[in-house]
């Protein structure tokens, strides 16, 4: 389904314009054009049939973007948004597709917008985002800010257009910061002409920075940290082309020699240039150009990019569609900061969704609307590595590209907020450390332990690797010196370097404590967590006896089909194997272990690019674990690796049994997945599940795990993956220990020493009150004397 939607979208917006707008700059003189009586609806096709008809119906496809409904995403032809004619509007009526009309006369909307709302006059200081501005009303309105405070501001030539228009920036850092002495953060709106509220979004966050510098906290923190290059209109010609000629031209202004204009900037970018959602015909609204970097205002973006390599995050601000998107768009390949990316796009979206109103969700690119190639947001992060993200502004179609006057001020607030939120986080999270096989959550005791970790950028590039080789700090109990060891590396996945080092752990009882210290390209080092000693990664020690372990390399008794005689499995496509994973949409392209192995069961393999070969048909697969015994057990968990895709009403459930050999075996509910789950996503990740067995049921000496994946519509999609599942008993899962104070598994005097000298030291874990009492002190030294 996913390919023919994607076509559909492809084809829609490759149609291109009538011919009343095709005509060249700028002799003989364009008309102007109206769009008296036309209509925006938004199409919902219930076959491709019917999406070719919508398609023979419009010249103009505003979005493909949005369907409202997270859960089908991918999974449907998806809602498109159309302008109409009169009289293609009767023609779509009389056809009986399902449609809603969002916009009733386009033109009436653009004669509004021009209007300047009620109370506010077009121009002069205070007025300025109480209507929209043409290009030279926002060029001089760059001006003023850079002369109301020139410590802070100063205006800032990117390059030219066609034409040619100046492309110009405002920078904004703290008062004295030289140019590239902070990192830097750069957004550009306006890549697309008709996408007014983009000038007036990214002008506002400059009107912002510059006005409040000495009044609001949190600007004066982002000014000191970070120098911001400010670009509110990437398409200078196409902008005042929408001013001037037509309000909802999108591309810019080049003559393509055959008759046709303009360039689609956005496609335009030297990442994976000329792949899906790009049309090579010159008079597609998404016409990639003759080459990549054909266009003056694209090299002119990139060559600014290119001269300052302390940029850390840019925004390529669009509309419409309220939406926060991560790259890439021109493959569903996750891009290799997946880590912080989602991070910093769920502080986006809320901080998005907070701020005035609209509700933003987020995605990649190329999953959460559609493919599209040559976008700069990939070029930025697939070429230069940097953070990259792309906002879709108001609305969600009501009025589309033409939006009341009375949004320019929430609407701003809005990428105002996403833009500082993501800075925020840059500055709270120099650096982030990740663990492949999952943060330890428990030591084997007094022996030693490999762990594996990775480090995310968030503030400043880490650079080679090799060069600048992180140390780990670590020590048993929570006093004492830590010892320091380099890591050593132990390869690379999409997450970027791995690296590994061991941990030594003290008896039952007894914690772990490490951090790490991470050189950074200027020099300096960043600890991670932050708050490095005051704050580390703390595991306990236990003697926990692993029952059953499997990474899937080997062949290890699993039994595919159900057991029961009496509900055996139906499905004869998407059944259980044990495979090395075919990267798809609804598929890892490996196992969650790549460093060491390739293997995991998933429920069936698609041949690469193929959705639906491997799909769980209507019915169910099983997969069961070999018989497993723990008998006596006090606390018994189970760990594993789960990637799952389901929607509608698909499920995965998850099952243990405590006897195993019995002909009709009861089975109690582990873990259900459904479309409500947390991680039953359409962007899938690997994720860690752990259950406490013992909770569930009493363990025995015949015990079993079952995975069930269960489709009921043949539309709908259930894909699962499993991994490294692992099942271990622990004989020490001691309580905490009040006289062990400093954690090392032993009651002995230096756990007097450590209290006082914590309790002195005001040492908050030495206190049980506010402020601390001497009672402190006796009640210690009471639990001392017990023995715990
Ligand atoms: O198709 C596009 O270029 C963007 N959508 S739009 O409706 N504004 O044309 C999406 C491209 C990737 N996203 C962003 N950088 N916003
Ligand atoms: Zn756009």
């Amino acid at each position: 389904m996913r390919s023919v939607r994607t076509l559909i979208c492809f084809l829609l917006l490759a149609i291109g314009h009538a011919p009343v707008t095709l005509a060249q700059e700028p002799a003989p003189p364009d008309p102007v054009v109206r769009f008296d009586g036309h209509k925006v609806v938004r199409v919902q096709p219930r076959s491709t049939r019917e999406m070719r008809t919508a398609l023979t119906l419009t010249d103009d496809v505003w979005t493909c973007a949005f369907d409202g409904d997270k859960s089908s995403r991918e999974l449907h032809i998806a809602p498109i948004d159309i302008r109409l004619t009169p009289e293609a509007y009767l023609a779509l009526r009389d056809s009986q597709i399902p449609f809603t009309l969002l916009i009733d006369d386009v033109q009436k909307l653009i004669d509004a917008e021009r209007a300047p709302a009620l109370g506010f006059g077009p121009r002069g200081p205070g007025t300025f985002f109480g209507a929209y501005q043409d290009y030279a009303a926002v060029s001089a309105y760059i001006d003023t800010l850079a002369a109301l405070r020139p410590d802070l501001a100063s205006r800032v030539h990117v390059g030219a257009s066609l034409l040619p228009r100046e492309i110009f920036a405002l920078r904004v850092s703290a008062p004295g910061a030289p140019p590239g002495s902070k990192p830097a953060i750069i957004l550009w709106g306006c890549q697309h002409a008709r996408e007014w509220i983009t000038v007036m979004g990214t002008t506002y966050i400059a009107d912002q920075l510059v006005r409040n510098y000495n009044i609001d906290a949190n600007i004066r923190r982002l000014l000191d940290s970070f120098e911001f290059y400010i670009v509110p209109i990437a398409n200078p010609d196409g902008y005042a082309y929408t001013w001037t000629n037509n309000r909802l031209w999108r591309k810019n202004r080049r003559a393509n020699g055959d008759g046709t204009t303009g360039v689609d900037l956005n496609r335009n970018w030297d990442f994976g240039w000329g792949g899906p959602g790009s049309s090579g015909t010159s008079s597609s609204d998404i016409y990639r150009g003759p080459s990549a970097f054909s266009e003056p205002c694209t090299q002119s973006l990139r060559d600014f990019i290119i001269a300052r390599p302390n940029i850390a995050m840019s925004f390529d601000i669009h509309s419409y569609s309220q939406l926060v998107l991560e790259p890439f768009g021109y493959t569903f390949a996750l891009p290799p900061e997946t880590r912080a990316y989602t991070q910093i796009t769920g502080v986006v979206q809320a901080a998005m969704s907070a701020s005035a109103g609209g509700f933003f969700i987020g995605g990649e690119t190329y999953r959460a609307i559609y493919p599209a190639s040559g976008v700069s947001q990939d070029w930025i992060q697939g070429v230069r590595g940097i953070l990259g993200y792309g906002f879709e502004l108001r609305d969600r179609g009501s009025n589309g590209f033409v939006l009341p006057v009375s949004d320019i001020i929430p609407g701003s607030q809005e990428c105002l907020a996403g833009v500082f939120a993501a800075a925020n986080w840059l500055i709270d999270h120099p650096v982030t450390a990740s663990f492949p096989a999952g943060q330890p959550t428990w030591f084997p005791a007094n022996s030693s332990s490999t762990v594996r970790e990775q480090f995310a950028r968030g503030l400043l590039p880490l650079g080679d690797p090799a060069t600048r080789v992180p140390t780990v700090r670590s020590r048993i109990g929570r006093n004492g010196p830590f010892s320091s060891a380099l890591l050593t590396i132990a390869g690379s996945d999409e997450g970027g370097t791995v690296f590994m080092h061991d941990l030594a752990a003290g008896p039952c009882g007894s914690v772990v404590q490490w951090y790490y210290s991470v050189p950074l390209p200027d020099g300096s080092s960043a600890t991670v967590p932050a708050a490095g000693p005051g704050a580390p990664f703390e595991a306990p020690a236990r003697s926990g006896t692993n029952i059953f372990s499997d990474d899937f390399e080997a062949e290890r008794g699993w039994i595919v089909g159900d057991t029961t005689p009496a509900s055996p499995d139906t499905v004869t496509t998407g059944i259980w194997e044990r495979t090395d994973p075919n990267g798809t949409q609804y598929q890892p392209e490996h196992d969650h272990t790549p460093l060491t192995g390739a293997n995991c069961f998933i429920t069936g393999q698609n041949p690469r690019g193929d959705l639906n070969t491997g799909r769980v048909g209507i019915g169910k697969t099983t997969l069961s674990s070999p018989i497993f015994g723990a008998p006596g057990a006090t606390r018994l968990d189970a760990s594993m690796w789960l990637w799952t895709v389901t929607s509608q009403v698909e499920t995965f459930t998850v099952d243990v049994t405590t006897n195993a050999s019995a002909p009709t075996p009861a089975w109690t509910r582990v873990l259900t997945i459904d479309p409500s789950s947390p991680n039953a996503q359409t962007t899938p990740r690997w994720n860690r599940y752990t259950f406490r067995l013992s909770d569930l049921v009493v363990p025995t000496a015949s015990m079993r795990l079952r995975f069930i994946a269960r489709a009921t519509g043949s539309n709908n999609v259930v894909e699962i993956a499993l991994d490294d599942v692992t099942i271990a008993s622990f004989s020490c899962d001691r309580p905490p220990c009040t006289a062990d104070y400093n954690a090392d598994g032993v009651v002995t005097t230096g756990d007097i020493f450590d209290f006082l000298a914590d309790w002195f030291a005001g040492v908050p874990r030495a206190s049980t009150h506010n402020p601390p009492s001497i009672q402190d002190i006796f009640d210690f030294i009471a639990a001392w004397f017990l023995g715990c």
